[in-house]
Protein backbone atom coordinates (compact mmCIF):
# COMPACT_ATOMS: atom_id res chain seq x y z
CA UNK A 1 0.00 0.00 0.00
CA UNK A 2 1.30 3.59 -1.40
CA UNK A 3 -0.28 5.94 1.89
CA UNK A 4 0.26 6.35 5.11
CA UNK A 5 -1.68 5.65 7.96
CA UNK A 6 -1.41 7.40 11.30
CA UNK A 7 -4.15 6.72 14.31
CA UNK A 8 -4.34 9.05 17.45
CA UNK A 9 -4.72 6.74 21.09
CA UNK A 10 -5.33 7.77 24.42
CA UNK A 11 -7.84 7.26 27.36
CA UNK A 12 -11.15 8.73 27.68
CA UNK A 13 -11.23 12.80 26.71
CA UNK A 14 -7.16 12.63 26.59
CA UNK A 15 -7.18 15.42 23.25
CA UNK A 16 -6.84 12.81 20.93
CA UNK A 17 -9.91 13.76 18.59
CA UNK A 18 -9.02 17.28 18.43
CA UNK A 19 -5.57 16.57 17.65
CA UNK A 20 -6.35 13.68 15.03
CA UNK A 21 -8.77 16.72 13.33
CA UNK A 22 -6.15 19.03 13.11
CA UNK A 23 -3.55 16.61 11.65
CA UNK A 24 -6.19 15.62 9.11
CA UNK A 25 -7.56 19.24 8.17
CA UNK A 26 -3.60 20.38 8.09
CA UNK A 27 -2.90 17.96 5.17
CA UNK A 28 -6.10 19.02 3.18
CA UNK A 29 -7.75 17.22 0.57
CA UNK A 30 -4.49 14.89 1.02
CA UNK A 31 -5.72 12.78 4.35
CA UNK A 32 -8.78 11.26 5.32
CA UNK A 33 -10.14 11.37 8.82
CA UNK A 34 -12.19 8.56 10.36
CA UNK A 35 -13.32 7.19 13.16
CA UNK A 36 -13.51 3.91 15.08
CA UNK A 37 -15.80 2.37 16.25
CA UNK A 38 -18.02 3.70 13.41
CA UNK A 39 -17.34 5.09 9.80
CA UNK A 40 -19.07 2.79 7.47
CA UNK A 41 -22.79 2.03 8.34
CA UNK A 42 -22.52 -1.37 10.26
CA UNK A 43 -19.86 0.35 12.07
CA UNK A 44 -21.73 2.88 13.22
CA UNK A 45 -24.66 0.85 14.59
CA UNK A 46 -22.00 -1.57 16.32
CA UNK A 47 -21.06 1.70 17.87
CA UNK A 48 -24.40 1.87 19.12
CA UNK A 49 -24.42 -1.06 20.77
CA UNK A 50 -20.96 -1.33 22.27
CA UNK A 51 -21.66 2.37 24.24
CA UNK A 52 -24.92 1.33 25.49
CA UNK A 53 -24.80 0.96 28.94
CA UNK A 54 -27.94 -1.17 28.46
CA UNK A 55 -26.76 -4.31 27.55
CA UNK A 56 -23.78 -5.90 29.40
CA UNK A 57 -21.52 -7.59 27.60
CA UNK A 58 -18.10 -9.93 28.09
CA UNK A 59 -15.03 -8.73 27.37
CA UNK A 60 -14.78 -11.44 24.50
CA UNK A 61 -17.68 -10.34 22.86
CA UNK A 62 -16.66 -6.46 23.44
CA UNK A 63 -13.29 -7.25 21.48
CA UNK A 64 -15.04 -9.47 18.89
CA UNK A 65 -17.65 -6.52 18.24
CA UNK A 66 -14.94 -3.77 18.03
CA UNK A 67 -12.88 -6.44 15.59
CA UNK A 68 -15.77 -6.61 12.99
CA UNK A 69 -16.41 -3.10 13.12
CA UNK A 70 -12.88 -2.26 12.14
CA UNK A 71 -13.34 -5.01 9.29
CA UNK A 72 -15.56 -2.99 7.38
CA UNK A 73 -13.75 0.50 7.94
CA UNK A 74 -10.55 -1.43 7.08
CA UNK A 75 -12.40 -3.10 3.70
CA UNK A 76 -14.84 -0.19 3.06
CA UNK A 77 -12.72 3.12 3.29
CA UNK A 78 -8.96 3.09 4.82
CA UNK A 79 -7.52 -0.22 2.38
CA UNK A 80 -8.89 1.50 -0.76
CA UNK A 81 -7.81 5.04 0.54
CA UNK A 82 -4.01 3.67 1.36
CA UNK A 83 -3.88 1.82 -2.08
CA UNK A 84 -4.88 5.47 -3.87
CA UNK A 85 -1.84 6.59 -1.91
CA UNK A 86 -3.88 8.73 0.50
CA UNK A 87 -3.09 9.58 4.43
CA UNK A 88 -5.37 8.20 6.44
CA UNK A 89 -5.53 9.72 10.08
CA UNK A 90 -7.95 7.45 12.35
CA UNK A 91 -9.04 8.38 15.83
CA UNK A 92 -9.02 5.03 17.42
CA UNK A 93 -7.60 1.98 15.69
CA UNK A 94 -5.94 -1.15 16.28
CA UNK A 95 -4.03 -0.03 19.25
CA UNK A 96 -7.26 0.92 21.26
CA UNK A 97 -8.53 -3.13 21.05
CA UNK A 98 -5.29 -3.71 22.46
CA UNK A 99 -5.26 -1.26 25.57
CA UNK A 100 -8.46 -1.33 25.77
CA UNK A 101 -9.46 -5.26 25.80
CA UNK A 102 -6.41 -6.53 26.14
CA UNK A 103 -5.14 -4.63 28.79
CA UNK A 104 -7.45 -3.17 31.07
CA UNK A 105 -10.34 -5.41 30.54
CA UNK A 106 -7.50 -8.35 31.02
CA UNK A 107 -8.05 -10.76 27.43
CA UNK A 108 -4.69 -9.75 26.91
CA UNK A 109 -2.17 -8.24 23.65
CA UNK A 110 -2.02 -11.56 22.30
CA UNK A 111 -5.14 -12.76 22.22
CA UNK A 112 -6.85 -9.68 21.13
CA UNK A 113 -4.07 -9.13 18.18
CA UNK A 114 -5.80 -12.95 17.19
CA UNK A 115 -8.90 -11.56 17.17
CA UNK A 116 -7.97 -8.75 14.83
CA UNK A 117 -5.83 -10.57 12.79
CA UNK A 118 -8.39 -10.99 9.60
CA UNK A 119 -10.20 -7.56 10.29
CA UNK A 120 -6.94 -6.00 10.08
CA UNK A 121 -4.49 -7.98 8.24
CA UNK A 122 -1.65 -5.90 6.71
CA UNK A 123 -3.29 -2.75 7.76
CA UNK A 124 -1.55 -1.70 10.52
CA UNK A 125 -0.87 1.78 11.60
CA UNK A 126 2.58 3.50 10.09
CA UNK A 127 2.32 5.69 13.32
CA UNK A 128 0.44 5.31 16.44
CA UNK A 129 0.07 8.39 18.98
CA UNK A 130 -0.95 7.93 22.02
CA UNK A 131 -1.91 11.95 23.62
CA UNK A 132 -0.55 10.60 27.28
CA UNK A 133 -2.81 12.66 29.45
CA UNK A 134 -3.06 11.86 33.07
CA UNK A 135 -6.51 10.17 34.19
CA UNK A 136 -7.02 13.08 36.76
CA UNK A 137 -6.46 15.67 34.22
CA UNK A 138 -8.98 13.82 31.95
CA UNK A 139 -11.47 13.12 34.10
CA UNK A 140 -12.80 16.91 34.82
CA UNK A 141 -13.94 16.50 30.72
CA UNK A 142 -16.09 14.05 31.17
CA UNK A 143 -19.59 14.62 30.01
CA UNK A 144 -22.83 14.14 32.80
CA UNK A 145 -24.03 11.05 31.11
CA UNK A 146 -21.46 8.14 31.03
CA UNK A 147 -21.47 5.32 28.41
CA UNK A 148 -21.13 1.69 29.43
CA UNK A 149 -16.95 1.83 28.64
CA UNK A 150 -16.97 5.45 30.22
CA UNK A 151 -18.53 4.09 33.30
CA UNK A 152 -15.99 2.22 34.22
CA UNK A 153 -14.24 4.43 36.06
CA UNK A 154 -10.96 6.10 37.07
CA UNK A 155 -9.22 2.78 37.86
CA UNK A 156 -10.18 1.16 34.22
CA UNK A 157 -9.20 4.41 32.66
CA UNK A 158 -5.34 3.94 34.64
CA UNK A 159 -5.39 0.19 33.77
CA UNK A 160 -5.84 2.02 29.27
CA UNK A 161 -3.13 4.49 30.60
CA UNK A 162 -0.86 1.41 31.57
CA UNK A 163 -1.89 -0.72 28.20
CA UNK A 164 -0.65 2.02 26.03
CA UNK A 165 2.43 2.74 28.14
CA UNK A 166 3.50 -0.96 27.16
CA UNK A 167 2.62 -0.88 23.61
CA UNK A 168 4.72 2.09 23.09
CA UNK A 169 6.98 -0.33 24.86
CA UNK A 170 6.53 -2.97 23.00
CA UNK A 171 6.10 -1.85 19.50
CA UNK A 172 9.01 1.37 19.63
CA UNK A 173 8.87 3.61 16.64
CA UNK A 174 5.71 2.98 15.70
CA UNK A 175 3.56 3.63 18.95
CA UNK A 176 4.70 7.09 20.35
CA UNK A 177 3.39 8.33 23.66
CA UNK A 178 2.87 12.06 23.59
CA UNK A 179 2.61 13.71 26.63
CA UNK A 180 -1.26 15.41 26.62
CA UNK A 181 -0.81 18.17 29.27
CA UNK A 182 -0.68 21.75 28.31
CA UNK A 183 -2.79 23.62 25.43
CA UNK A 184 -3.97 22.33 22.21
CA UNK A 185 -1.41 23.94 20.50
CA UNK A 186 1.30 22.41 22.66
CA UNK A 187 -0.07 19.11 22.54
CA UNK A 188 0.29 20.01 18.42
CA UNK A 189 3.50 20.78 18.61
CA UNK A 190 4.33 18.05 20.75
CA UNK A 191 3.09 15.67 17.44
CA UNK A 192 5.39 17.64 15.40
CA UNK A 193 8.58 16.61 17.04
CA UNK A 194 8.18 13.51 15.45
CA UNK A 195 10.40 14.48 13.12
CA UNK A 196 13.30 13.41 15.38
CA UNK A 197 12.00 9.82 14.85
CA UNK A 198 13.39 7.48 13.00
CA UNK A 199 10.64 5.82 10.66
CA UNK A 200 10.65 4.12 7.52
CA UNK A 201 7.78 5.06 5.67
CA UNK A 202 8.55 8.87 6.68
CA UNK A 203 5.11 9.57 8.90
CA UNK A 204 7.24 11.86 11.15
CA UNK A 205 8.36 14.02 8.20
CA UNK A 206 4.39 13.99 7.23
CA UNK A 207 3.38 14.95 10.76
CA UNK A 208 5.88 17.87 10.86
CA UNK A 209 4.97 19.09 7.60
CA UNK A 210 1.12 19.21 8.99
CA UNK A 211 2.34 20.70 12.46
CA UNK A 212 4.49 23.98 10.39
CA UNK A 213 1.25 23.93 7.53
CA UNK A 214 -0.57 25.06 10.60
CA UNK A 215 1.58 27.47 11.98
CA UNK A 216 2.49 28.86 8.71
CA UNK A 217 -1.53 29.21 8.14
CA UNK A 218 -2.50 31.30 11.64
CA UNK A 219 -4.91 28.51 11.84
CA UNK A 220 -3.82 28.43 15.87
CA UNK A 221 -4.36 31.93 16.49
CA UNK A 222 -8.16 31.40 17.58
CA UNK A 223 -7.47 27.94 18.82
CA UNK A 224 -9.20 28.45 22.66
CA UNK A 225 -8.32 26.27 25.54
CA UNK A 226 -11.85 25.18 26.09
CA UNK A 227 -12.36 23.76 23.06
CA UNK A 228 -10.56 20.98 24.85
CA UNK A 229 -13.77 20.71 27.50
CA UNK A 230 -15.77 18.82 24.90
CA UNK A 231 -13.25 17.26 22.24
CA UNK A 232 -16.95 16.91 20.57
CA UNK A 233 -17.37 20.40 19.82
CA UNK A 234 -16.07 21.96 16.87
CA UNK A 235 -12.44 24.01 16.74
CA UNK A 236 -12.62 27.57 16.94
CA UNK A 237 -10.69 28.70 14.72
CA UNK A 238 -9.44 32.31 13.31
CA UNK A 239 -11.54 33.41 10.10
P1 LIG B 1 -14.45 7.32 21.67
O1 LIG B 1 -15.02 7.73 23.00
O2 LIG B 1 -13.04 7.74 21.48
O3 LIG B 1 -15.35 7.67 20.53
O4 LIG B 1 -14.32 5.72 21.71
C1 LIG B 1 -15.37 4.91 22.02
C2 LIG B 1 -15.11 4.03 23.21
O5 LIG B 1 -14.72 2.73 22.78
C3 LIG B 1 -14.01 4.50 24.13
N1 LIG B 1 -14.51 4.44 25.46
N2 LIG B 1 -14.08 4.92 26.46
N3 LIG B 1 -13.78 5.30 27.47
C4 LIG B 1 -12.87 3.53 23.89
C5 LIG B 1 -13.56 2.30 23.43
N4 LIG B 1 -12.81 1.43 22.51
C6 LIG B 1 -12.40 0.16 22.93
O6 LIG B 1 -12.62 -0.21 24.09
N5 LIG B 1 -11.76 -0.64 22.04
C7 LIG B 1 -11.54 -0.29 20.74
O7 LIG B 1 -10.97 -1.08 19.96
C8 LIG B 1 -11.98 1.02 20.31
C9 LIG B 1 -11.76 1.46 18.90
C10 LIG B 1 -12.61 1.84 21.22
Amino acid sequence: MRGLFVTFEGIDRSGKTTQARLLTEALGSEALGVREPGGTPAGERVRDLLKDAAVPLGAEAEALLFAAARAELVAQVIRPALEDGRVVVSDRFLDSSLAYQGAARGLGVETVLEINATAVGDCIPDLSLVIDTPVAAAAWRRSVRLDRIEAEGGGFQARVAAGYRELAERFPGRVILVPGEGTIEQVHARVGMGERLEIDRGPADLVSRAAAGLEQSGAWAGVSESALADERRPLHVAA
